[in-house]
């Protein structure tokens, strides 16, 4: 297997930092925390599912799930990289969180809930 190059390269560094308001040492753990969950770096709809439902173990989240990671998927390919999903996280957290502090946070804010939970096809339910 050989040992993982779990550093961002220095172009994409600063095309990151330029997009979010993380700072490199953020963005590099960040990336470290993103392969560990996603070693091909790609997360495909199913494992961001397993990751959603660590999130939001309650009830079946995989409908959410799927409306959050096309949200995720700003080009459309099926796949979150790490750009889209740094980049979407930025938005959501405005940069000055932790992994840890913003799922705590994620849990414990129900507008964050209802935002990641959002289903705009089925709103009128509500
Ligand atoms: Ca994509």
């Amino acid at each position: 297997m050989g040992k993982q190059n779990s550093k961002l390269r220095p172009e994409v560094l600063q095309d990151l930092r330029e997009n979010t308001e993380f700072t490199d040492h953020e963005l590099q753990e960040w990336y470290k925390g993103f392969l560990k969950d996603c070693p091909t770096g790609h997360l495909t709809v199913d494992e961001f599912k397993k990751i959603y439902a660590n999130f939001f173990p309650y009830g079946d989240a995989s409908k959410f799930a799927e409306h959050v990671f096309r949200t995720f998927d700003t080009n459309g390919d099926g796949t979150i990289d790490f750009r889209e999903f740094i980049i979407a996280l930025s938005v959501t957290s405005r940069g000055k969180l932790s992994l840890e502090e913003f799922i705590k946070g994620a849990k414990s804010d129900p507008s964050i809930v209802r935002l990641l939970q959002c289903d705009p096809s089925s709103a009128s339910q509500f």
